[in-house]
Formats: structure tokens, C-alpha cells, sequence
């Protein structure tokens, strides 16, 4: 099945605007109302009536779109795999917790993946107003005009790294522990044996950093414990922004050929920003060298 991706990528930017506009009227009436939020796995993985009102929302428009394809979001999730046929792959809302707390980094990600590989994705943040788009061969965007990267500087060591990451919802020893360890890690002084980053941003939204680091304004994304929906517009984007996405287990092999994995190789992911071709190398070995860094700290 092919898939006429300029029609879908137009298709893909007009619902992310309506569920935009859904999550700001959504978000005032939660505060003239001082609505309150469900709980999920524990109290601080929630859920508002938003999620699943845009949700529902956009499955329906892509059923009736595109009545051959499937559909997998986190709201409606029942453990559909990713296969081959093309799948759309949302998030309603990307940041949950900061749509809560009126913070304004916030999405709604839209992915489409054939063949198990992002080939687009529309990520629209409603309360600044930015989009970013990509799709496979065309580019990728800021707000439609503006073409990622916006910025291209080098980056000769991790050490000269802003890392985004997350705290994530689970929050059990020794999960934390294993985390708030590697952060001390990146961030720790050298003469303590540390990497020493410039520093590591948690603003609370997958998509958002995903595009950050295709825009390079952020070098690099490091998340253990996503899910499809919180990946595959993001890396439609970064793709074409030129970075790199390593995901699921990673060995040796990981840092040869091409990035960009499927998205269902495990729910560990580094995304690296696109980084200036030097002395000699290509910019996929000089990710690979970064990532390479990473991995030496984490793993
Ligand atoms: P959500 O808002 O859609 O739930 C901040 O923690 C970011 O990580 C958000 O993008 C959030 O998505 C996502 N997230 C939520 N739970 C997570 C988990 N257990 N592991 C990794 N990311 C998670
Ligand atoms: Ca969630
Ligand atoms: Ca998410
Ligand atoms: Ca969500």
C-alpha cells in the first residue's frame, strides 16, 4: 500500500491544529473548573478528560481518512504491534503533567510509520504556537517555513553536550536510582571522573525535545522506557532534520550503517542532532562517535 505522503502530511497538520485548539480550550476549561486528573499506574502517571477527548478525536478523522490504516495511541493502546501496514501512531498529549501545571511545553504528536519506520510526523505545541513536520524526502520544518536544523554547530565531545532527559513516570527503586545516577554521571565535575555536560534539560515532553534536537537546540535526548506514540512523529522529523535515533538494545553493531531503528526495537532511544561533516568523516560517523560516548556512560 502506498501512501501519498504530501496529502498526508496536510492532512496530518490540519488535526493536529484542531486538537490543538481542543487542548487550549480544554486547558482553560480545566482551570475555570478546577478539574482534577486521574491517576494511572501511580500519582504522578495521569490522565485528563483531554487526553481522551483528543484522542478519540483523532482517531476518528484518521478512520475516516484513511479507513485501510491503523492506528495506535496511547489512550486506546491494548498492546497492538507495530507491523508493517501503514499505522498512524499519536499522542494526544505529549506532557501530560505540564498540561496540568498551564507549563507550556505541551504537543500533540502525530506519527505514520510504513514498513515499521517513521516516514512522518506532524508535532504541533499549541500554547507557543510552534509546529514541526516532516516527511520522508521533504524536509523538515519549523512552523512550515523555517527548515531544520536551524543550527548547525560543531560538537567535538559530549562534554560540549546540552542532554535533554526525563524523569518518567516510574519512580521506583532502583529504576530512580539507576537514572539519577547516569545524570550524575553526565553532568558530575571531571576531576570526579564525570562527563561534565554543559547541562541536561527535563522539560517534560518526548515529542518537544525530540524536535528540539532536530532543530539543534538541544544536542542530544536520552530516554530509557518510551512507548511508539512518544517516538515515531519525532523521529519522522529528526530524520529528515539529518540526526540520528538509536533505539532499543544497544551494541557495537548499533553505531554502523544507518540509524533511525523501528520503532518497536525497545523502549531505550538516544537521538543525536545533525552535527557538521569534519576532517573526512561522514555526519553519520561523527553521531555515531557521539553516541558512542553515551553509551559508554549508560550502559
Ligand atoms: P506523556 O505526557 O504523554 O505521558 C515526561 O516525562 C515525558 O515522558 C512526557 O513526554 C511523557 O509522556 C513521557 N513519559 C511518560 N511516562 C514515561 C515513562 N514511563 N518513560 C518515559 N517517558 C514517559
Ligand atoms: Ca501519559
Ligand atoms: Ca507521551
Ligand atoms: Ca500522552
Amino acid at each position: 500500500m502506498t501512501v501519498d505522503l504530501d496529502a498526508a502530511l496536510k492532512f496530518a497538520i490540519s488535526i493536529a491544529k484542531e486538537a490543538g485548539q481542543m487542548m487550549r480550550d480544554g486547558q482553560a476549561r480545566r482551570f475555570s473548573q478546577d478539574a482534577k486528573q486521574e491517576e494511572k499506574a501511580n500519582s504522578v502517571d495521569l490522565v485528563t478528560e483531554c487526553d481522551q477527548q483528543v484522542e478519540k478525536f483523532l482517531v476518528a478523522k484518521i478512520k475516516a481518512q484513511y479507513p485501510d490504516h491503523k492506528f495506535i495511541g496511547e489512550e486506546s493502546y491494548d498492546g497492538e504491534q507495530v507491523t508493517g501496514d501503514p499505522t498512524w501512531i499519536g499522542d494526544p498529549i505529549d506532557g501530560t503533567t505540564n498540561f496540568i501545571h498551564g507549563f507550556p511545553m505541551v504537543a500533540t504528536s502525530i506519527g505514520l510509520a510504513v514498513g515499521g519506520v517513521p516516514v512522518l510526523g506532524v508535532i504541533y505545541n499549541p500554547f507557543l504556537d510552534l509546529l514541526y513536520t516532516g516527511a520522508e524526502g521533504r524536509g523538515a520544518y519549523m512552523n512550515e517555513s523555517i527548515k531544520l536544523p536551524t543550527a548547525v554547530r560543531s560538537l567535538d565531545s559530549l562534554s560540549e553536550a546540552l542532554v535533554a532527559v526525563e524523569y518518567g513516570s516510574s519512580r521506583r527503586d532502583p529504576a530512580l536510582s539507576n537514572k539519577l545516577d547516569t545524570f550524575k554521571r553526565l553532568t558530575g565535575d571531571k576531576r570526579d571522573g564525570h562527563k561534565m555536560v554543559h547541562s541536561l534539560r527535563s522539560v517534560g515532553s518526548a515529542a518537544l525535545n525530540i524536535c528540539f534536537v532536530a532543530a539543534g537546540q538541544l544536542d542530544a535526548y536520552w530516554e530509557i522506557g518510551c512507548w511508539p506514540w512518544d517516538v515515531c512523529a519525532g523521529m519522522a522529523i529528526l530524520k529528515e532534520a539529518g540526526g540520528a535515533s538509536y533505539a532499543g538494545k544497544i551494541t557495537e553493531k548499533s553505531f554502523s550503517g544507518e540509524p533511525n531503528a523501528s520503532i518497536m526495537a525497545g523502549r531505550k532511544y538516544l537521538f543525536v542532532r545533525q552535527l557538521p561533516a569534519a576532517k573526512g568523516e561522514t555526519v553519520r560517523a561523527a553521531q555515531a562517535a557521539l553516541a558512542k560516548q553515551f553509551y559508554d556512560i549508560i550502559e
